[in-house]
């Protein structure tokens, strides 16, 4: 029906965002403020809606979808990948962030991983996150199961290449980037995985809060043409022509 987020928001409750806290897609700060770019553009187009009451949800990827259909939070804010499987569950805006996949690799990268046939062909592991856009896409491309142990969130994934336990990590660039920054710690970061898809996220919602869905999704594509919009991206090093650029059509094609 209609009722849903529309009623939420009418009656002034909290919007609840999921999030990973993951800079620079999510952050959340010690005094409980979320941000990062995919909430900072949410809090930008809720506001056009007349909407400033928001409340982070922190979740692992692997949540996501099963916590946005059970009714524990509103939107999924959390540069969550489209791909044919999560498109299908979900009402997807039009996209917000689109970046690129790297690996994490030790100093000199001893074993050669730069590509997806390096992976395929050479005897070694690589830490994802557990429900995560990267382990399903690596394993429709042919990378084993048994290459791809799974983690929760990424300091876990460098804790298990701290601990040897893995050889590397494959996540986003910017995420690989951030999180060296962040922990200080000692890896390489590969270029692009030239194999690997573009990814490109927008923001999830539920099928049942398809009229609230429409209207946050035409102030978004609004919102993407201003300079606020360009800001925000900047400020979290992303690409706003990019962003404008990307077909949900496209991401969705994605295994
Ligand atoms: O969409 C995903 O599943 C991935 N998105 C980000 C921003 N980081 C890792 C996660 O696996």
């Amino acid at each position: 029906g209609g009722g849903g987020l529309q009623q939420r928001a009418d009656s002034g409750q909290p919007i609840r965002l999921a999030i990973a806290n993951e800079p620079p897609y999510t952050k959340l700060e010690a005094d409980g403020t979320i941000t990062g770019a995919a909430p900072d553009i949410a809090k930008a187009v809720l506001k056009r809606m007349g909407i400033e009451n928001v409340e982070p949800k922190q979740t692992g990827y692997d949540s996501m979808i099963p916590g946005l259909q059970a009714n524990r939070w509103d939107i999924v804010t959390a540069g969550l990948f489209m791909n044919q499987d999560r498109c299908a569950q979900v009402l997807y805006t039009t996209p917000d962030l689109v970046s690129t996949e790297s690996y994490a690799v030790p100093p000199g990268n001893p074993q050669g991983l730069r590509t997806l046939d390096d992976l395929k062909n050479k005897d070694l592991q690589v830490a994802v996150l557990a429900g995560g856009y990267e382990g399903r896409t690596a394993k429709a491309m042919g990378v084993p199961d048994s290459k791809l142990p799974t983690y929760q969130q990424a300091p876990d994934a460098l804790q298990a290449m701290e601990a040897g336990r893995v050889y590397g990590i494959l996540l986003p660039t910017l995420t690989l980037e951030s999180l060296k920054e962040q922990q200080g710690a000692n890896y390489e970061i590969t270029p692009p995985i030239e194999q690997f898809p573009v990814t490109g996220s927008g923001h999830a919602f539920r099928k049942s809060d398809q009229t609230f869905f429409q209207k946050y999704n035409e102030e978004m594509k609004a919102f993407k043409e201003t300079s606020e919009f360009e800001q925000i991206m900047n400020q979290w090093g992303f690409d706003a022509e990019a962003s404008r650029k990307a077909t949900k059509e496209e991401l969705c094609k994605t295994e």
